[in-house]
């Protein structure tokens, strides 16, 4: 099963929406296997972001992401990262479809409530970045055999 790290930023946290994007999460039929609420350190945040650090928004963007409580998650499934980012939408809230998170709870590209990783290979970085292997759960879920042919 595919693996992609998902973030509940702390705009999502303090606007009261982490139950909205992990039930949307669940009802998909992804299975969230890692979940941590934290403040991320600075350097995490750098290292975590560190395609962007040549842009301009890139201060805003750590001193944002690092200023206050945050939801980690580790989410795995069929195609879990391609799933991931339908889920949340275009990056620019006012480009997201109606359906996505972004889509239907955010106006501004600086505050979009949530980010998952864009690859299976930012997926493995991001996810050691943020979890240690004894941390990421392994079990079935009960509708698997539902979910699945
Ligand atoms: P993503 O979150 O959809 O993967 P990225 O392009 O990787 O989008 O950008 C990372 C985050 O940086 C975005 O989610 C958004 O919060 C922020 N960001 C991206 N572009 C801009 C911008 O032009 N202005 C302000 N913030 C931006
Ligand atoms: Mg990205």
């Amino acid at each position: 099963m595919e693996q992609t790290y998902v973030m509940v930023k702390p705009d999502g946290v303090q606007r009261g929406l982490v139950g909205d994007v992990i039930s949307r999460i669940e009802k998909r039929g992804l299975k969230i296997v890692a979940l941590r609420m934290n403040v991320i350190a600075e350097a995490t945040a750098k290292e975590h972001y560190g395609e962007h650090a040549a842009r301009p928004f890139f201060p805003s963007l750590i001193e944002f992401i690092t200023s206050g409580p945050s939801v980690s998650m580790v989410v795995a499934g069929k195609d879990a990262v391609k799933v991931m980012r339908a889920v949340n939408g275009a990056t620019n809230p006012v480009e997201a479809a109606p359906g996505t998170i972004r889509g239907d709870f955010a106006l501004d590209v600086g505050r979009n409530i949530v980010h998952a990783s864009d690859s299976p290979e930012a997926a493995a970085r991001e996810i050691a970045i943020h979890f240690k292997d004894s941390e990421i759960g392994k079990y079935s879920r009960v509708d698997e055999v539902c979910l699945y042919e």
